[in-house]
C-alpha cells in the first residue's frame, strides 16, 4: 500500500538537532486548526506505545551497546508500527498529518551520520513504510553548531545537559547530519528548505506560505470540518 490510497495530507518536518521543529510543529498544528482543518500531531522515534519504548532505548539508554545497524533496524521496527497505528488512519480519514521526523531522518543520522549504505536504509525504509511517503517535507536547515547551541541555551542557570545518544556524538557527526540533509533535499520534489537560522515569527511565516499553497495545490484536501481543539503528541 503506497500514497495513492490517501485521502489526507502527509508534511514531514526535518533537521539537525535544535533546529525549531518542535516549536514549528505545534504553531502549524493550531494555526490549521484554527482554518477548521483536522490535524494530528506527532512524532519519531515515538508516536505508538512500541514506539515510545524504542525511542527509550534508542535515545536514552546509553548504557545498552547499539551497533550502527541495529540502531537502524530499530528506528526501522518502531516506523513499520507507526506507520500503521499513527500514519495511515488519519491519513485515511482526510487529515493532515505533521510528523516531527520520518523516514530522511533514517537516511540522515544512521546514513550519512553514521555512514551506513544508503542504498541499503532506502530498501529497509521502503519495507517498514510499505512506500508511505510524505506530501511534504520541510529541512529546517542550519549550522549544527547553532541548534546545539540553542539547545544549551534553553537549560536553566546550573543545569547540566542531559546529552541523549545522539546528542554526545561529535561536532563531525552532526555536520555530517546536517550536510545529509542538504544533499536528501538537493533532489527537489516534496522537499523545501526553510532558513532555520532566521528569527521564530520569520520562520513561521515562510513555512505558512508553503504549507498553505501546498494545501490549495492539493486535489486531495477535505474539506474542513468542525475545528479540532485538543493538541499534543499521538
Ligand atoms: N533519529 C531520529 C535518528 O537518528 N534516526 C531516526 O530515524 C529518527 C526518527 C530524536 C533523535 O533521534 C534521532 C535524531 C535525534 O537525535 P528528539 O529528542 O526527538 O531526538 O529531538 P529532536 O528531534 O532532535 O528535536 P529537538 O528537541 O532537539 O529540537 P527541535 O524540536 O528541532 O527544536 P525546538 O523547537 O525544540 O527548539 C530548540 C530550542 O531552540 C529554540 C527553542 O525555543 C528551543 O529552546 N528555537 C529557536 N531559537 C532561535 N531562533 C529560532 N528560529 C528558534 N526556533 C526554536
Amino acid at each position: 500500500m503506497t500514497n495513492s490510497c490517501s485521502q489526507g495530507f502527509f508534511i514531514t518536518f526535518e533537521g539537525p538537532e535544535g533546529c525549531g521543529k518542535t516549536t514549528q510543529t505545534q504553531v502549524l498544528a493550531q494555526r490549521l486548526r484554527e482554518l477548521g482543518h483536522v490535524v494530528t500531531l506527532t512524532r519519531e522515534p515515538g508516536g505508538t506505545v512500541l514506539g515510545e519504548r524504542v525511542r527509550q532505548l534508542l535515545l536514552h539508554a546509553i548504557d545498552v551497546p547499539l551497533a550502527p545497524r541495529a540502531e537502524a533496524l530499530l528506528f526501522a521496527a518502531s516506523r513499520a508500527q507507526f506507520v500503521e497505528e499513527a500514519i495511515r488512519p488519519p491519513l485515511a480519514a482526510g487529515e493532515v498529518v505533521l510528523c516531527d521526523r520520518y523516514a530522511d531522518s533514517t537516511l540522515a543520522y544512521q546514513g550519512y551520520g553514521r555512514d551506513l549504505d544508503r542504498r541499503a536504509l532506502r530498501e529497509v525504509l521502503d519495507f517498514a513504510t510499505g512506500g508511505l511517503t510524505p506530501d511534504l517535507t520541510l529541512l529546517l536547515d542550519l549550522p549544527a553548531e547553532e541548534g546545539l547551541r540553542r539547545k544549551l541555551q534553553a537549560l536553566v542557570p546550573g543545569e547540566m545537559p542531559n546529552w541523549d545518544r545522539f546528542e554526545q556524538q561529535d561536532m563531525d557527526f552532526h555536520r555530517r547530519v546536517r550536510e545529509g540533509y542538504r544533499q536528501l533535499a538537493a533532489a527537489g520534489g516534496r522537499w523545501v528548505v526553510v532558513d532555520a537560522t532566521q528569527p521564530v515569527p520569520d520562520v513561521e511565516r515562510y513555512i505558512w506560505q508553503v504549507v498553505t499553497q501546498a494545501l490549495g495545490n492539493s486535489k486531495r484536501i477535505m474539506i474542513p470540518v468542525e475545528p479540532q481543539t485538543n493538541c499534543g503528541w499521538v
